[in-house]
């Protein structure tokens, strides 16, 4: 089969949680914004959500223990989460968003992509993107970063590159130049997994990665062995896929460091409960079964799960349900967390 040429957009908001308390709040604009638990004066437990740039010059991340945000800049504005109201303005963007093609994937609450092979040339794709920024920037008063390429991989590399409030677009003539210095985990759809087993062999780069034949990765990882050995030459067939219906919902946060601090892991687990909940609540939905997701240094992923003789919607339940699930994570093993996850499923509406 010939392959179709394809013109594929990527779009991501740019530091969102924080942009949209900046825009709420324009007094706090120019100064370090961290969203995400309460700091407590350092003693806080939980971590952070996100940061805007200004913050970020202190080093603060996504992930990080919102202790340690603290340390790094305690002059900093420290927010709560406000997740109906991102989910608000998300669905405001995702509106104008799927305006632009029939063809959208919503990927999360600040990141899609479209597929706009009915541009004629790559000139006009990235006219195209400008259009479509701008008119999120005219009606939402937010920006965002636009990465166009032929596949959803290369597009969404290209949104990377061109962060914050940029567009890029990424013609196949460039994809090698591109692709062969960066690290191996930077190439999207190597797990972490694949990537730890290609290190332990010496491979880093892509371009090392590109010194395995099709047959030799085939043995290393089976079915998507063939997978790893297209992306690495910025082939991915992935199509622009619309949503489906909703079959649970979920949350995780990888630890910036691996962790075993009893405080930081429930403290977060208690955020990502909260944000399930609500989501689940916006929905109307119940659940029967509840799963908790624990990968450890090392990449080992577990899961447990409960379900319910009846369905609920009760958030006490949730709670209680899941933190004996989380536990038994801490009582089993004595490794190092590197991330945690919730996830209710068996959904029914109300
Ligand atoms: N988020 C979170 N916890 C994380 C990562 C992200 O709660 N560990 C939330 C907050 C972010 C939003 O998801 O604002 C989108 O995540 P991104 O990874 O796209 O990061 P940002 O939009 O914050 O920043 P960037 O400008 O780098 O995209
Ligand atoms: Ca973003
Ligand atoms: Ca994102």
């Amino acid at each position: 089969m010939k392959e179709e040429k394809r013109i594929i957009l990527h779009i991501d908001m740019d530091y969102f949680f924080a942009q949209v308390e900046e825009r709420e709040n324009p007094q706090f604009k120019g100064k370090p914004i961290v969203v995400g638990a309460d700091p407590k004066g350092g003693k806080g437990r939980g971590v952070v959500s996100t940061a805007n740039y200004e913050a970020r010059k202190y080093g603060i991340k996504s992930g990080m223990p919102i202790s340690k945000a603290w340390q790094l800049c305690s002059n900093a504005i420290f927010l709560s989460v406000n997740i109906e109201f991102y989910e608000k303005v998300s669905e405001q963007i995702m509106k104008i968003v799927k305006k632009y093609s029939p063809i959208y994937e919503i990927v999360s609450l600040d990141e899609a992509y479209l597929d706009i092979s009915f541009c004629k040339s790559w000139k006009e794709a990235e006219n195209f993107g400008k259009r479509l920024k701008r008119e999120i920037f005219e009606k939402e008063k937010l920006t965002c970063t636009v990465g166009i390429g032929p596949n959803k991989t290369i597009a969404k590399l290209a949104t990377e590159k061109a962060k914050p409030n940029g567009l890029k677009v990424m013609k196949p003539k460039e994809i090698e130049k591109f692709l062969d210095p960066l690290d191996i985990e930077d190439l999207p759809g190597i797990g972490l997994k694949t990537a730890e087993k290609l290190k332990k062999i010496g491979i880093n780069k892509i371009f090392e990665l590109k010194k395995l034949s099709k047959e030799k990765l085939k043995e290393m990882f089976g079915k998507i062995g063939e997978k790893i050995w297209k992306r690495a030459r910025g082939i991915d067939e992935e199509p622009v896929s619309p949503e489906e219906v909703i079959k649970s919902i979920g949350r995780q946060i990888t630890f910036e460091r691996d962790t075993r601090d009893p405080k930081l892991i429930f403290g977060t687990f208690d955020q990502l409960i909260k944000e399930v909940y609500h989501e689940l609540i916006e929905n109307n939905f119940s659940f029967k079964t509840i799963t908790v997701i624990c990968r450890y240094k090392g990449f080992e992923t577990h899961t447990k799960s409960k379900t319910l003789e009846k369905a609920c919607n009760d958030l006490t339940v949730l709670k209680n349900e899941a933190k004996k699930l989380l536990l038994r994570f801490l009582i089993e093993s004595k490794k190092l967390i590197r991330l945690i996850g919730i996830r209710v499923s068996n959904l029914s509406s109300q």
